[in-house]
């Protein structure tokens, strides 16, 4: 088949919302745009572990404990489920990893922010999973079938994610006056960031139409913002807490909240490496690579022998 009939076909797939399937032809820079993408969002489920990895210990009571090592488990298997997601596409795991260890892939900017309180596990779940439960309910329509099934069960995860760290934020707040001024800090901190999370706005994005075109991307990152301003600012004052922003407010005309100019500088120094805690993270997976190397040797020799002892029968 000539190459121009396989573009038209790939195009009829899209138009019909036909999903794309691993051995289906598929043009080359789609293929690149969703290794990209996808091994980025799997880089983003494992760093993030390390913010809140942090705070097990020392939860406050065991059904915190409780429900935060089963938050953090969930984001190692989101990791899982997005890199066997990418490799559907040719891409080694092994070589992504590498890529996140050297600094050549990205992960998201959210997380290298640090913990300091407990009320960060708050804002955390409310925030950080507010804004990719937004980011990634689209993604379950995604035109590739791999990353769009792999999305479904992520987002339900996320949604419970959600409402722990809400839950925490709402005890908090009608908690004791330090208590609700914890609360309020950490949502003070991770307010910004969590609304960079979206990515740069339309003007600046490089990706974006191209994403739109081939269906990957549903909705461009300031669509997805607004929507995410939009539902959680209610939240936040539903529980007394209030926003660190000062052009925050409702436009009865446009039936959105109007907000304030986001600090691009802060973003492009954070993903370039340079935020609070880049380096950091990426020791701790370096770390968590080289002991655990050991457990994939002993993995590889199991495998071997089995695949010995059955080549013998076979004999
Ligand atoms: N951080 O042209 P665009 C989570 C990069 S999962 C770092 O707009 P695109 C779960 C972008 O890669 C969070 N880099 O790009 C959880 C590109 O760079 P490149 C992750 C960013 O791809 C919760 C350049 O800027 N979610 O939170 C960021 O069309 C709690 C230009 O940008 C996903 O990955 C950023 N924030 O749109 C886990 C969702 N934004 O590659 C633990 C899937 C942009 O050209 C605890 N991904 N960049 O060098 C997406 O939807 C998209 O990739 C966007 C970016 C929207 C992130």
């Amino acid at each position: 088949m000539s190459e121009e009939q396989l573009q038209r076909d790939f195009q009829s797939k899209l138009d019909a919302e036909i999903r794309i399937e691993p051995k289906d032809w598929m043009p080359d820079d789609y293929r690149k745009t969703l290794i990209r993408q996808i091994s980025q969002h799997a880089h983003s489920e494992i760093v993030g572990m390390l913010p809140e990895g942090n705070w097990i210990t020392r939860a406050p009571s065991l059904r915190r404990k409780v429900a935060l090592i089963a938050k953090v488990q969930d984001e190692a298997g989101h990791g899982l489920y997005l890199y066997s997601a990418m490799e559907t596409l040719g891409e080694p795991r092994s070589k992504a990893i590498d890529d996140l260890h050297s600094g050549k892939a990205k992960y998201s900017s959210i997380f290298n922010y640090p913990t300091l309180t407990w009320a960060d596990m708050g804002a955390i779940g409310w925030l950080v999973d507010g804004a990719a439960i937004q980011n990634q309910v689209p993604l379950c329509r995604t035109s590739y079938g791999p990353y769009a099934r792999a999305m479904v069960r992520v987002c339900k995860e996320e949604s419970f994610h959600q409402r722990q760290g809400y839950e925490i934020m709402m005890e908090l707040a009608k908690g004791t006056p330090a208590q609700k001024a914890m609360a309020q800090d950490a949502l003070n901190r991770w307010w910004w960031p969590s609304l960079m999370m979206f990515g740069p706005p339309d003007k600046d994005s490089k990706h974006t139409a191209q994403s739109m075109a081939w269906k990957i991307k549903r909705h461009t990152n300031d669509e997805l913002r607004q929507a995410f301003v939009d539902k959680t600012v209610p939240q936040g004052e539903f529980i007394g807490l209030t926003f660190p922003d000062k052009d925050l407010k409702w436009n009865e005309e446009k039936g959105h909240y109007d907000f304030g100019d986001i600090n691009w500088d802060e973003f492009y120094n954070v993903i370039k490496g340079n935020g609070p805690c880049n380096k950091e993270r990426i020791k701790a997976r370096r770390a968590a690579k080289e002991n655990g190397a050991w457990v994939r040797d002993a993995a590889a020799a199991y495998a071997k022998k089995k695949q010995n002892k059955s080549t013998e029968k076979a004999a």
